[in-house]
């Protein structure tokens, strides 16, 4: 179970806004202020949005069997109430810290810097936040990370990435997982592909079945890691 330590519920949270400040420019300066702490420590970071289920706890728990060897890795994992995926991600050996949300369907800069306070950045070189699963919410609030992704998987159909073009303009990486099930599907994940590329031209695109680990090699590539 999770220590206490570990888990940051949303009814703590506030954000001193002042009447009239505009929320987005609030978030927008505290997330800048999030990146220089965390460049300070040389500590990379990476938001992982994607809806419900789209596999972002498993691509995650795979990135850290990969990469826990070269990096010194923690998780922050929003979730409206519950600590299931932080214990999944902990069984892999590393510091994971659950930020509940309550009725928030996204993280924001002020409870990432509370959760930053909670760990030692001397003690780690990368920081993997899984974001609420949500595709719409998370894209206006970016946290103060290097890098931002989204997962969609082929089970939500073909019109994900042109319904949703504003979280995709926000996209470093967009990943298309559960390319297993592309053919039972009809998914064509390059035409997925063209699509992002239309709204993002500079995104980078991995393929992934996040069950196997295939494409999560190609993932790591497109994360500069
Ligand atoms: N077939 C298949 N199933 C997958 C793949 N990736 C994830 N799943 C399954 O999809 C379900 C959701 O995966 P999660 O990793 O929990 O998804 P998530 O995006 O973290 O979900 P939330 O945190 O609830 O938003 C689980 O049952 C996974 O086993 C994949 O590549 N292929
Ligand atoms: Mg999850």
């Amino acid at each position: 179970m999770a220590n206490t330590k570990d888990v940051i519920k949303g009814e703590e949270v506030t954000l001193e806004i002042q009447p009239g400040m505009n929320i987005l420019e609030v978030n927008k300066k505290l997330a800048q202020k999030n990146m220089e702490l965390l460049r300070k420590h040389n500590v990379k970071a990476i938001d992982i949005m994607g809806s419900i289920g789209a596999g972002k706890t498993c691509l995650i728990e795979k990135l850290v069997q990969a990469l826990k060897q070269k990096y010194r890795i923690a998780v922050f994992k929003g979730d409206l109430t519950t600590t299931i995926d932080a214990e999944r991600i902990r069984r892999h050996g590393v510091q994971v810290i659950t930020i509940n949300t309550g009725r928030e369907c996204h993280l924001d800069a002020n409870v990432v810097a509370r959760a930053v306070e909670r760990i030692s950045l001397e003690a780690i070189d990368l920081l993997i936040i899984e974001n609420v699963g949500n595709l719409i919410c998370p894209a206006e609030f970016p946290l103060g990370t290097d890098k931002r992704v989204v997962v969609v998987s082929v089970t939500e159909g073909p019109y994900m990435v042109v319904k949703h073009p504003f979280t995709f303009m926000n996209a470093d990486v967009m990943v298309i997982n559960k390319k297993d099930l592309a053919e039972t599907m009809k998914i064509d994940t390059k035409q997925l592909e063209k699509q992002v590329k239309e709204i993002k031209p500079d995104v980078k695109v991995a393929v992934t079945n996040a069950l196997s680990g295939e494409g999560v090699e190609e993932l790591i590539k497109a994360l500069e890691l």
